[in-house]
């Protein structure tokens, strides 16, 4: 072989391994890297070489292809996870956050085009030496269809294939395309799972703090990516949220282990889990997968007890298909953009000083009891207040940073809590009403170094995803007299249980949370930015292996953050997975309200 005659085409093999190495160590490849970097460089090499008889199909696909691994940088960037054709139903909302994406962008995704610089000269200069003989042609084509033999041994639970598969570009996309593929076309029916053994729960006979709030307004604000972190705590000496802080001292109980509960559909996931108790869709948006599906969740209990329940938010109604959702989840008036009057823009939308003003008044029109949902918007990623509202003050350096600006802008969310706040005292609305106050999710991410260092410095410690993902809640009662704080480990799906209890509102519910002022069983499991299987208990923090093999997950105690062998982590990891069964059987066979072959409770 003349290797000076073959040298561009070595040329090109190197700059494909290139882009993939960096594209693999983008996407957090850890287990077989070597093996995936190589997969993917002989797939995308031999798709290169099979087309290359009409260049610019081979430099289009190519370039089509590129796009993809940018996409999927940038994706994995912000959710810890690869792209999924379930993904789709998300796509026409990306535009509105595109801020968002571009921030996500770096130069360093340049290094994804080097071989598409090389491809380029060698099909305009040297383009026979991608030109192979028939024979060899045949070899290319098998090696694409590698594919095949690992997605088979993957499906017999090899252990080496399922890692390989479920990290490798080509082969997750394949595996991925054939389920959403099954889901579409009706072919999945989902089962209802077998139970599992499970500690017995523990029975609470007389129940705590039972219809304290029997009979009172409702008001649940939803704040846009409110972490715990900014809570009870100062920058520079100066208190963050001294607001939300005032709160938690007097008539309120405060969960400072409250974690994010969300699937495909971020925001409105939140709403979801919060009011119903049900694990949302990891194949969709749940608000638009179950739009005509029957709830029985917070708004629609509150409204068979004759409340009046709204919702107030500053954006289109369209937007995570909340308009086709609302009237299903028991919301009798939406107050989105359209009817709000849009005259304080920040950000995505209205702001939250105009958002509450509005909603007060609208509040005084109705009869009471009353249920009033507010999502706010303003305290949205990229965090950007006008000079003159910012109440805090922040270093030059890290207003540069998404960790200042955040630091803002939860203040100015604060502020406009407390005007909120004066405005139902003055209008005499406050007194008999319940405010319930939570993060819907996080605001910066632990993932990208750039944040997670500067977050790591201001905590003290490392900052890691039992930080990242918790929210706060506080529940508060004017002139209820509870001081109650729990450090215990509770997530979204509690929310309900909870408030059955405070306002007795009970009913034969299908319910996947707990009441969290009557157990002792402290669980969260999470769907995103951790993968299916992870899950907290207690002080064990288990991440599900990138790779989907347990073996190669990792845990770690939350309080010293000190590692846990993982061995101790299977029967958590089984509720896990059981749990997120029942849920999606219970919602995709439209069975939350109805008699149910099978409940949450494992005992039963
Ligand atoms: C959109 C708003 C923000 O209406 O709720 O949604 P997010 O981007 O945070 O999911
Ligand atoms: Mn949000």
């Amino acid at each position: 072989m003349k290797i000076k005659e073959h040298l561009p085409f070595f040329l090109l093999l190197l700059a494909i391994l290139i882009k993939f190495s960096w594209f693999y160590n983008m996407t957090a490849v850890r287990n077989h890297y070597i093996v995936i970097v190589l997969i993917t460089s002989v797939i995308y090499t031999g798709l290169i070489i099979l087309l290359s008889k009409k260049p610019w199909l081979s430099i289009t696909v190519s370039a089509l292809l590129t796009l993809l691994f940018e996409g999927e940088v940038v994706y994995f960037r912000y959710f810890n996870k690869l792209l999924s054709f379930s993904n789709f139903s998300q796509a026409k909302f990306a535009l509105d956050v595109s801020d968002v994406m571009f921030g996500l962008i770096r130069y360093a995704d340049i290094v994804l085009l080097i071989d598409l610089v090389v491809l380029a000269v060698i099909l305009m200069k040297h383009g026979d030496v991608l030109h192979l003989k028939r024979k060899y042609k045949a070899i290319t084509a098998s090696m694409i269809l590698m594919i095949v033999p690992f997605l088979t041994l993957a499906s017999f639970g090899n252990e080496f294939a399922v890692s390989v598969m479920n990290q490798e570009f080509f082969m997750y996309h394949t595996k991925d395309g054939i389920e959403v593929y099954n889901h579409l076309n009706q072919e999945v029916v989902i089962e209802a799972p077998e139970p599992i053994e499970t500690e017995e729960e523990s029975i609470v006979e007389e129940k705590a703090y039972k219809g304290i709030f029997e009979g009172r307004n409702l008001i649940t604000i939803q704040v846009e990516s409110l972490q715990d972190m900014m809570l009870l705590q100062t920058y520079d000496g100066q208190e963050i949220t001294p607001f939300l802080n005032q709160l938690i001292q007097k008539d309120s109980f405060y969960f400072s282990s409250y974690y994010q509960q969300l699937g495909r559909g971020n925001t409105s996931d939140s709403e979801f889990s919060s009011h119903n108790s049900m694990y949302p869709s990891m194949d969709g948006i749940s608000y638009e997968r179950y739009q005509d599906y029957d709830f029985k969740g917070l708004p629609v209990l509150l409204k068979d007890r004759g409340y009046e329940t709204v919702a107030f938010h500053g954006n289109e109604a369209a937007f995570w298909c909340r308009e086709e959702a609302y009237p299903n989840q028991g919301f009798d008036t939406f107050y989105s953009s359209e009817k709000l009057e849009m005259d304080d823009i920040l950000g995505m939308g209205l702001s939250d000083q105009s958002l509450f003003a509005q909603g007060t008044d609208i509040l005084k029109t109705i009869e009471e009891p009353f249920y009033g949902f507010f999502i706010t918007l303003t305290n949205h990623n990229p965090y950007v207040i006008p000079e003159e509202l910012i109440g805090i003050e922040v270093s030059e350096e890290d207003k540069s940073q998404l960790f200042g600006r955040y630091i803002e802008s939860v203040r100015y969310t604060d502020e406009a809590i407390e005007s909120f706040y004066n405005q139902l005292e003055a209008s005499g609305l406050l007194e008999n009403s319940v405010v319930i106050i939570y993060g819907d999710h996080h605001g910066i991410p632990s993932m990208d170094p750039a944040h997670k260092d500067r977050v790591s410095e201001f905590l003290g410690y490392d900052y890691d995803f039992d930080e990242m993902m918790n929210i706060p809640l506080i529940i508060h009662a004017p002139g209820s007299g509870i001081t109650y704080q729990s450090d215990d480990i509770f997530d979204q799906q509690d929310l309900l249980p909870t408030l059955v209890n405070l306002f007795n509102i009970d009913e034969s519910l299908n319910m996947m949370g707990q009441d969290m002022l009557n157990t002792e069983d402290y669980f969260a499991l999470f769907q995103t930015y951790m993968l299916t299987g992870s899950f907290m208990k207690d002080d064990t923090v288990f991440e599900m292996s990138r790779d989907g093999v347990f073996e190669n997950s990792r845990a770690y105690n939350r309080k010293t953050r000190e590692p846990i062998d993982v061995s101790e982590c299977r029967e958590g990891y089984s509720r896990a997975l059981y749990e997120i069964a029942v849920s999606k059987y219970l919602l995709e066979n439209n069975k939350v309200v109805k008699e149910s072959d099978v409940t949450r409770d494992v005992n039963q």
